[in-house]
C-alpha cells in the first residue's frame, strides 16, 4: 500500500509520550535495544568539491576552513580501518568530496580499499556522490556492503539547499545501488532552516523507498563557519527525537543512525534518541571534517547500560534486513 504524507504527519505529530512509546515498542520487536552499531568515518578525499551543498564545509563554493587533500592511499586507509576495528567499529565508511567518481585509477583505488576493509572482517560503506549503473556493479563486485547517498531533505525544500544536482539525480543513484545488490544507506539532515512539514516530507520520501534503506542516517546540521548555513536556527532538540521515532516506526527493520551533530547534544538527548529507536552512531573524534564525541561514547554506553554490537551481531542484523 502506498504510504501517504498524511500518515507520516499523523505519526510525527502524535503526543510525545505516545510517539516515543510506540517507537520504542517497534524497536524492541526488531532489535536489541541495548546494542548500538559503531561506524567509523574516514574522509578519503577532502575539500574542493564542485557541488554547492549549502551545509557542507567541503564545497569549493564556500569559504570554510577545511583541510584539503587528494585521494588517500590504500595503506593510509587500511591503517585507519585497523585502528577503528580495535576501537570497536564494525563498519568503516569512506567519504569522498566528489560530485561522483570520474578518474579510473582513483576509482580502482577505492575498489582496492573496499576489498581491504572486507578482508579485515568489517562492513565497508562508501559515499562517492552520483554513480552510474556500471560503477555500482563494480563496487558490488569489490564486496561493498553499503552505499551512502542521502536525499538530505524534503523534495520541496531541496532547491534551497543544493542547485548543482537534483533530487531525482539522487534517486537514480540510489536505484543503481539497489539494482547492483548493495545495501542502501540513505537519510538526511535536520536543522537547515526547514520546518516540521519539510521534516515530515523527508521521512515520507525515505520510507517510500522500496525496499526501505537498510541504514537511515539522521544528521543534525553541523553549522560550520564559512558555509551559507553557519547561522541556521537550531531545531528544538525534541524535534530530533520525533524524527528518529518516526523513522523507527516507518522503517522497523532499518538501522537508524544518530549521525552528525552529537557534540552539540546532551547525553540525555542522545539517550532519548536511543530509546526512540536509534541504534547506530559514528564513533571516533572526527566525522569527515568536524568533531565527534570520541572516547565519550564508551562512557555514555556504560552509563546507559548499553554496548557496541560485535561483528557477528552486525552480520546477523544485516542478513535479517536483507531477508525481509
Ligand atoms: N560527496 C558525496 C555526496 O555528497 O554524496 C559524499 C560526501 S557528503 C559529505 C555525505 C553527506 O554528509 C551529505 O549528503 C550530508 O547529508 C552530510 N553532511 C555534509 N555536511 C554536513 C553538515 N555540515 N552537517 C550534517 N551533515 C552533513
Ligand atoms: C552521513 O549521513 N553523515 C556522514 C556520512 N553520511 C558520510 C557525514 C557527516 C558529515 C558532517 C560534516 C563533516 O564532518 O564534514
Ligand atoms: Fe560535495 Fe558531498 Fe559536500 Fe555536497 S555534501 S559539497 S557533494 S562533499
Amino acid at each position: 500500500m502506498t504510504l501517504t504524507r498524511e500518515t507520516v504527519r499523523a505519526i510525527y505529530d502524535k503526543p510525545f509520550p505516545v510517539l516515543v512509546y510506540e517507537a520504542a515498542t517497534v524497536h524492541r520487536e526488531h532489535h536489541d535495544p541495548t546494542r548500538v552499531q559503531f561506524c567509523q568515518l574516514e574522509n578519503i578525499k577532502s575539500g574542493k568539491c564542485p557541488e554547492d551543498c549549502k551545509y557542507c564545509p567541503q564545497s569549493a563554493h564556500h569559504n570554510a576552513d577545511v583541510e584539503e587533500y587528494g585521494l588517500e592511499t590504500v595503506e593510509e586507509v587500511m591503517t585507519a580501518a585497523r585502528s577503528a576495528r580495535e576501537n570497536g567499529a564494525t563498519r568503516f565508511c569512506m567519504g569522498a568530496a566528489w560530485r561522483g567518481p570520474k578518474s579510473e585509477p582513483e576509482f580502482d583505488n577505492v575498489l582496492e580499499m573496499i576489498k581491504g576493509i572486507r578482508s579485515l572482517g568489517m562492513e565497508a560503506c562508501v559515499t562517492l556522490g552520483l554513480l552510474n549503473s556500471d560503477q555500482a556493479k563494480r563496487l558490488a563486485d569489490a564486496g561493498l556492503t553499503a552505499y551512502n547517498h542521502n536525499i538530505d531533505t524534503a523534495p520541496e525544500f531541496y532547491d534551497k539547499v543544493i542547485t548543482t544536482r537534483t533530487f531525482e539525480d539522487r534517486l537514480e543513484t540510489i536505484s543503481h545501488v539497489r539494482d547492483a545488490g548493495i545495501t542502501v544507506c540513505c537519510g538526511g539532515i535536520v536543522g537547515m532552516g526547514e520546518n516540521r512539514e519539510h521534516r515530515v516530507g523527508m521521512l515520507h520520501s525515505l520510507a517510500s523507498l522500496d525496499p526501505h534503506p537498510e541504514s537511515v542516517p539522521i544528521n543534525m546540521l553541523v553549522r560550520v563557519p564559512g558555509t551559507p548555513l553557519e547561522n541556521a536556527e537550531p531545531i528544538p532538540p525534541l524535534e530530533l527525537v520525533r524524527c528518529i521515532a518516526t523513522a523507527r516506526i516507518l522503517m522497523p527493520t532499518s538501522r537508524v543512525r544518530l549521525s552528525a551533530g552529537r557534540t552539540e547534544m546532551t547525553k540525555e538527548l542522545q539517550a532519548l534518541c536511543f530509546l526512540a529507536g536509534a541504534n547506530s552512531i559514528f564513533t571516533g573524534d572526527k566525522l569527515l571534517t568536524t568533531p565527534n564525541p570520541g572516547e565519550g561514547d564508551l562512557s555514555l554506553m556504560e552509563e546507559l547500560g548499553m554496548s557496541p554490537e560485535n561483528a557477528d551481531e552486525t552480520a546477523r542484523e544485516m542478513q535479517t534486513a536483507l531477508n525481509k
